[in-house]
């Protein structure tokens, strides 16, 4: 098993060193991705013998994970492993992480902070990730504990198939999103993510809310027509019901009850504009899907 390891990075210059240090032996390969580090975070991964793809300026660290898959793409690899350069992640993690792709049971197995191997995650942490996979797993459909972890492998087909877009934190939800809509088969394996003083660059209410942006952004592209057709068909529908009494009181009482008139005729054109907007949305992504 050829193990690729993918590190996005930004002004890790004090812990890169050791991470890839540790790497040997585990990994064939390593790509860093330096964000427009400042703290000669590239200089230390290079001079270490890693593959190194620097970012003319700061893109975040959807952006980091893009360039890593682009750079795999054209490498040689079984598994492609994600982990973070502020030592959040361990080593001695990465072999149970790949062995469901190994036994060829898995194409993304996420390493799981909530699968019984204990980590200290602060309190308002662990609730907003429970929030944040609670939505992912509606829009999968399936039963995922730590949608948020960035210690993942991927299979070489699970690499060739997705190309993730979000350039924020909202790439993990992006990618499970895709590879339920590919059919890539998505597992999970205990693992130990510690936290420290520095291991976050961005606060935790941003990072929550530009996540639900893009889990809501993703699951309007991956289902158009449950997303926008269903709310859009039921309003459709509440708008008919009061237009329709509206009508039938006027009917036979001539007296025009002017707040149903409004709530009906503002629910019927609500209703129509997202149904017209779900079928827009299927449409769209359909042809460019078959380009
Ligand atoms: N490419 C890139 N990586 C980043 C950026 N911000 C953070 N990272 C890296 O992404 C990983 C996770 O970031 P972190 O802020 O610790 O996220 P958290 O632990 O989920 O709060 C670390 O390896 C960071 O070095 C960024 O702007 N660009
Ligand atoms: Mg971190």
């Amino acid at each position: 098993m050829r193990i690729l390891v993918g590190i996005p990075a930004f002004n890790e210059g004090g812990n890169i060193g050791r991470i890839i240090k540790e790497l040997e032996g585990t990994a064939s390969g390593i790509i860093v991705c330096d964000d427009c580090s400042t703290d000669g975070t590239a200089k230390v991964a290079s001079s270490m013998g890693a593959e190194v793809v620097r970012h003319e300026k700061n893109s975040g660290y959807g952006a980091g994970i893009g360039s890593i898959f682009k750079k795999a793409k054209g490498m040689e690899f079984d598994v492609l492993v994600t982990m973070d350069a502020d030592g959040q992640h361990r080593v001695e993690d990465v072999p149970a992480l790949v062995k469901p792709i190994e036994d060829g049971e898995a194409d993304i197995v996420i390493g799981s902070r909530f699968m019984g191997k204990e980590s200290d995650i602060p309190r308002y942490r662990k609730a907003g990730i429970k929030v944040l996979t609670s939505i992912t797993n509606a829009s999968t459909g399936k039963a995922i504990t730590d949608s948020q972890s960035g210690l993942r492998a991927y299979s070489r087909k699970a690499v060739d198939s997705l190309a993730p877009a979000d350039r924020g934190m909202g790439v993990s939800t992006e990618i499970l999103i895709k590879a339920s809509g590919a059919g890539l088969r998505v597992t999970e394996v205990p693992a130990v993510i510690l936290y420290g003083p520095d291991t976050s660059t961005s606060h935790p209410v941003s990072h929550g809310v530009s996540v639900l942006a893009s889990t809501i952004k993703f699951t309007s592209i991956e289902h158009p027509l449950k997303f926008y057709g269903i709310p859009g068909i039921l309003l459709l529908g509440i708008g008919l019901f009061f237009a329709s009494w509206v009508i039938s009181e006027y009917a036979a009482s001539g007296y025009l009850i002017t707040n149903m008139a409004i709530v009906g005729i503002g629910a019927v054109l609500f209703g129509t504009v997202l149904l017209v907007t779900s079928i827009l949305l299927y449409v769209l992504v359909s042809v460019v899907r078959e380009r």
